[in-house]
């Protein structure tokens, strides 16, 4: 393995734990030169001589002997762990490129590093980009979901690289096109992990009314999660979850009844409602889904809890027929749930100063990643005939999908109150589309106690907008009125 004497790569991935090695052979099959470096340097061989055998990826065993093998612009890719190991390594690669070179960070970075990293490295003239990466090992060796975004004079670089590799939707159009500047790309890959948190504890949902209320088989429910794939709710993961009901352990017995009940999660979903509150945008369903994986993460106390606490219990007696509205109810939550990532999407672009293409966003969405889906094919049309859109519901097909599911998701919901089965998300997103659909919500009454208590004046429905106003309830105590601001 010799460093070759004209620099010859097209670019250099950095990284060769899972998502590193599969996306080098990717960029190998489709024609582009790459080499590999990792920082347990034995990992470079190991790749060589077996995953990346008998293809032209060439390694290096310093960060030197690789950057003197790029073409340039030199264009590095980092898929390192997130957080520190980025810093590392970009502090490790800046004294050995030149301006006009090109690092792009292709982990889950938080999307404010992502903007710090940019201008640091901006102002020592070199451009980069931080690209979310969706769609896991299979992904990224077949055809990842990416979503890159930085400096804009990175894009005509890396495009043909990522477009090549990135998964392509039916009409061969790649899911990958540029997202935006500064933090824009791991921003939508933030809000993409929201979303597929959400998805996720609604099929929970689901799969949990299925089982406890309507006392189904693994394979029964298998079959059900099949028959929705062929609709409506036509997803990866609605896939994954039939395959997943009908895998049985070495005993026959279905494998998924003896997995812990206790979730885990790497920080994405959490960003993402840290940043809905941040940004004052009701994300409440991916945020029920968050907390839905901390209380899971509780057994010991729900064990406890579940011996004292009163209330009905499941039985498994509930009506088959009941199937087709859980079906509705997990649709109709589904569409809340993307209409609430759209309206967070909308503030971030509005505070952070990017130019947002959301049709394109659900496009990059639509293959190769996690949440892919149809449903995300309707998202892009509803954005193509209205790029202003304000909200996803507001869209007539969203407006009468909703509609239409509206019957069985209420049913679901208060069925799964009056059976005592938890379903956060379903009844979040239905008490989000009622209070969104209100003329008057009680905000007044709150209004009155604010001002009761703090004086924090409201404004008056019979004067117009902007003024606010101070009363005196008690009699007693001044008329000074707090300072008024909206969160
Ligand atoms: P990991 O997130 O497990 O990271 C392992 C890699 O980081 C190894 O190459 C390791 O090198 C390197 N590394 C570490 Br740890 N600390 C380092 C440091 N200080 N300096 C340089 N390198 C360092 O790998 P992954 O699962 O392939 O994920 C890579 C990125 O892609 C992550 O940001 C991840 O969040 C993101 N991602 C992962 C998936 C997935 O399904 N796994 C999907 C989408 C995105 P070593 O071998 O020397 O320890």
């Amino acid at each position: 393995m010799e460093a070759a004497t004209e620099p010859s790569a097209d670019i250099a991935v950095i990284g060769l734990a899972v998502m590193g090695q599969n996306l080098i052979l990717n960029m190998n099959d489709h024609g582009f030169k790459v080499v590999a470096f990792n920082r347990t340097v034995t990992k470079v061989d190991d790749f060589l001589n077996n995953e990346a055998a008998g293809t032209n990826v060439v390694g290096a065993h310093s960060i030197e002997e690789m950057v003197a093998q790029l073409k340039t612009p030199r264009r590095v890719m980092l898929m390192v762990k997130a957080g520190e190991a980025v810093d590392q390594t970009i502090e490790h690669l800046l004294p050995l490129l030149d301006p006009g070179d090109i690092i792009i960070d292709g982990g889950n970075s938080l999307f404010t590093d992502t903007e710090r990293r940019l201008k640091f490295v901006e102002e020592k003239g070199l451009l980069y980009i931080g690209a979310g990466v969706s769609g896991g090992e299979e992904g990224a060796r077949n055809g990842p979901s990416i979503m890159p975004g930085g400096s804009p004079a990175a894009w005509p670089h890396v495009k043909s690289i990522f477009q090549s590799i990135a998964a392509k939707v039916d009409d061969g159009t790649p899911c990958c096109d540029w997202v935006g500047e500064g933090g824009a790309g791991h921003y939508v890959k933030m809000i993409h992990n929201g979303i597929e948190y959400g998805d996720m504890q609604l099929i929970g949902e689901a799969y949990q009314l299925l089982k406890d209320h309507l006392g189904m088989s693994a394979d029964d429910m298998s079959a059900v999660f099949a028959q929705w794939n062929k609709g409506e709710l036509d997803s990866f993961l609605i896939q994954i979850t039939s395959e997943i009901l009908a895998y049985k352990d070495t005993d026959g017995q279905p494998l998924v009844d003896k997995i812990l009940d206790t979730a885990g999660q790497k920080g994405t979903g959490k960003w993402t409602v840290m940043s809905s509150a941040e940004l004052g945008q009701p994300v409440t369903l991916i945020s029920e889904a968050v907390y839905a994986r901390c209380i899971s993460a509780f057994k010991d106390q729900r064990l406890a809890a579940s011996k004292v606490l009163q209330g009905p219990k499941p039985n498994g007696s509930g009506d088959h027929s009941l199937a087709g509205s859980i079906g509705q109810a997990l649709y109709a939550a589904k569409i809340v749930s993307y209409a609430q990532g759209y309206m967070l999407l909308r503030a971030a672009a509005n505070d952070y100063g990017w130019n947002l293409n959301y049709g394109g966003i659900a496009l990059m969405w639509r293959g190769g990643c996690i949440i892919r889906s149809r449903f995300l094919g309707d998202i892009k049309k509803a954005f193509d005939t209205d790029p202003a859109l304000l909200n996803l519901l507001l869209d007539p097909f969203f407006a009468k999908a909703t509609a239409d599911a509206q019957e069985g998701w209420r049913t679901v919901v208060a069925t799964a109150a009056m059976t005592g089965i938890p379903v956060p998300a379903m009844s979040t997103a239905l008490a989000f589309y009622d209070a969104y659909r209100t003329e008057n919500l009680p905000a007044n009454l709150l209004q009155a106690q604010r001002d009761y208590f703090g004086a924090h004046t409201y404004e008056r429905i019979d004067q117009a907008r902007g003024q606010f106003f101070h009363t005196n309830w008690t009699g007693q105590g001044g008329t000074t009125s707090s300072s008024s601001y909206t969160v």
